[in-house]
């Protein structure tokens, strides 16, 4: 270590938090910290993204490792597991005795994996999954899901709240990302929905702002769905009366419809073989929640 670093790591901290990483998202949650007055020092890969919060006070520095040095508290931003593992090697010793919380998407066992290696490097880790877009940092309205070390999630509260709600799910460090990457996947299977939908009504000339204006006030009372099928599927009894049987849910008219119109029907047809899986195996007079069972691991 050389006489900078030496005398920095002696020094009472320079900043209340460091931010590694800023693209849309490291920026916005360094911003966001700023604005609520803490004191921050950012690093970037690329030199040159770190001006306009210097403008607003932020300090930075060359290097991870000054980086990690100026803070108690460090947050990592970045694009993945890769460049949060490479950056993380640049500091390791640097990192030592601090706390770690990274927010960049990983799945559960790459989350794991970064806590087993904080661990191992005397670091407390906490991992976070956002749940908004940079715009909503600083708002009620975004959420961030945490999970890890209990004791620095519930030492950084009041730090974390400036961003957005927070949650936290637990010690085992994947589960944050666990429920983040469940969320993304009902959002996207959703949105492809739409596009086939769109896709349909398009060989008659409709247009997708068209579709979507009838398409969205319907979604949102179909979601009032969801409460009931979470019920039976927490109930575990499919046979509960008043529930849409499978074979009434038989999609099969729609994957026909499709395909006549010369639409690609995957995203229906996967919903389709799911149903008719659970007819073949039995269950045709049980409810259509029961396509929940088909997918979960076996026990
Ligand atoms: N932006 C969003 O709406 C979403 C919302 C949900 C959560 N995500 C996740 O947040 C992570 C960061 O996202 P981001 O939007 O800030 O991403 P970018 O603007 O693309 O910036 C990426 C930063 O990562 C740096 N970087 C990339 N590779 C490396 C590397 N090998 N070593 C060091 N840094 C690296 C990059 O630096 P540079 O290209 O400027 O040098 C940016 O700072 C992400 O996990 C989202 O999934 C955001």
């Amino acid at each position: 270590m050389d006489d900078v670093s030496e005398s920095i790591r002696n020094s009472t901290h320079a900043t209340d938090i460091t931010v590694l990483g800023l693209g849309a998202m490291g920026s916005a949650l360094a911003a966001s910290l700023l604005d609520a007055g803490r004191s921050v020092t950012v690093w970037n890969r690329t030199p040159g993204r770190a001006s306009e919060l210097v403008g607003r006070g932020a300090g930075t520095t060359d290097s991870v490792a000054e980086a990690v040095l100026a803070s108690p508290v460090v947050i990592a931003c970045l694009l993945d597991r890769s460049s949060v593992e490479e950056t993380l090697a640049l500091a390791a010793g640097e990192l030592r005795g601090r706390t770690l919380v990274n927010v960049t998407t990983t799945t559960p066992n790459e989350s794991r994996a970064l806590a087993s290696w904080a661990a191992d490097h005397g670091v407390d880790y906490l991992d976070g999954a956002i749940m908004a877009v940079p715009a909503m940092i600083g708002s009620r309205a975004g959420q961030i899901f945490y999970s890890g070390s209990r004791a620095a999630y519930d030492a950084l509260l009041p730090t974390l709240e400036i961003w957005a709600t927070s949650e936290f799910h637990g010690e085992d460090a994947g589960l944050a990302s666990l429920v983040d990457l469940a969320m993304l996947s009902g959002m996207y299977q959703m949105f492809t929905g739409f596009f086939h939908g769109a896709a349909m009504v398009a060989t008659m000339g409709m247009s997708a702002s068209d579709f979507a204006a009838r398409q969205a006030p319907f979604l949102a009372a179909m979601s009032e769905e969801l409460a009931g099928y979470a019920k039976v599927i927490d109930g575990g009894d499919y046979t509960v009366a008043g529930q849409q049987s499978l074979e009434f849910s038989d999609l099969a008219h729609i994957v026909r419809a499709s395909e006549e119109e010369g639409v690609d029907p995957s995203p229906i047809a996967t919903v389709q073989a799911l149903i008719s899986a659970q007819m073949a195996a039995g269950h045709g007079s049980e409810g259509l929640a029961r396509i929940y069972e088909g997918l979960r691991p076996a026990t």
